[in-house]
């Protein structure tokens, strides 16, 4: 596979995409240059049929330390508007794969930014969350506001935001900012999210960006417009040879061979 410097792609299992951010020195901090290539290999593999599913890590220390600071410490208004600054940074939320965020240590600013920007975040009990960027005399400018609200509610939101203080995993379990916090073990949550990840891929493609898009309508939509959404994409699966193959499997007593179509 394609060498990357700030990150690593990896398949470990045929319909499993893996990337790892690897800054290691810089805790991962999120660079423009590493955004590009997480972009890339972001979009290889969404655009692979052989992969159902993929997962994003960092390190043991690190998920992401947050965008990088020396970067933009000296950037104006105009050049950062102009170029509109890390709008790149929503690439992720157009997959029509899902992608499951593996975060262990800390996930801060726009790190816990980008994990709230997957589909699913498993947590190691290490894991430390936050919106620090109060503390730097910014706000989070990758979501952190819209998204934390959605998850945890006003009261909580404004006092992260407000305050930049941190919240462990244990809090983000409590509050449903992750899915769940995995045993204690080095590598544990990149192995569950894996294994998650294959469970999702041995699914029906078709009916997994399906399932992804009406959840996502959840957030984006008005209930009645949602419930719409949802009623047309469950009456498109019964257009696929899937859902014939799912549901005839299901009345034969085997199991099913998905096709992807
Ligand atoms: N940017 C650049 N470098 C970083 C960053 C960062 N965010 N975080 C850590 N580093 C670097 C440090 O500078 C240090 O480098 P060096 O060895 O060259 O001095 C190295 O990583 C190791 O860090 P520390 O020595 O500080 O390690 P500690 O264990 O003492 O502390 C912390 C770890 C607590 C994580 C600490 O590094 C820290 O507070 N980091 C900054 C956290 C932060 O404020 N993040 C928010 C950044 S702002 C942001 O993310 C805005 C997002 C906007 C997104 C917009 C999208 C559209």
């Amino acid at each position: 596979s394609k060498q990357y410097e700030f990150i690593l792609t990896d398949r470990p299992d045929p319909a499993v995409g893996l990337i790892t951010l690897n800054r290691p020195k810089a805790l991962n901090a999120l660079s423009s240059p590493l955004f590009l290539e997480l972009n890339e290999a972001l979009l290889a593999f969404d655009a692979d049929d052989a992969i159902g599913a993929i997962v994003l890590t960092g390190s043991e220390r690190a998920f992401a330390a947050g965008a990088d600071i020396k970067e933009m410490k000296d950037k104006q208004f105009a050049d950062a508007y102009k170029s509109r600054f890390l709008e790149n940074w929503t690439t992720l939320t157009a997959l029509r794969k899902p992608v499951i965020a593996a975060v262990s240590g800390y996930a801060l600013g726009g790190g816990c930014e980008l994990a709230l920007s997957t589909d699913i975040i498993l947590a190691s009990p290490t894991a430390t969350f936050g919106q620090p960027e109060i503390n730097i005399g910014t706000i989070p400018g990758g979501g952190g506001s819209q998204r934390l609200a959605h998850a945890i509610g006003k009261s909580r939101t404004m006092e992260l935001v407000l305050s930049g203080r941190n919240f462990s995993a244990q809090e983000a379990e409590r509050w449903g900012v992750v899915s769940r916090v995995v045993g204690e073990g080095e590598g544990q949550v990149v192995k569950e999210a894996i294994d998650l990840a294959r469970t999702i891929a041995s699914k029906s493609q078709i009916a997994v960006q399906a399932a992804k898009e009406a959840v996502n309508a959840a957030f984006e939509q008005p209930l009645y417009e949602g419930l719409r959404t949802e009623r047309r994409l469950f009456h498109m699966t019964f257009a696929t040879k899937d859902q014939k193959e799912g549901m005839g499997a299901f009345a034969e007593k085997r199991k099913p061979t998905f096709t992807h179509e």
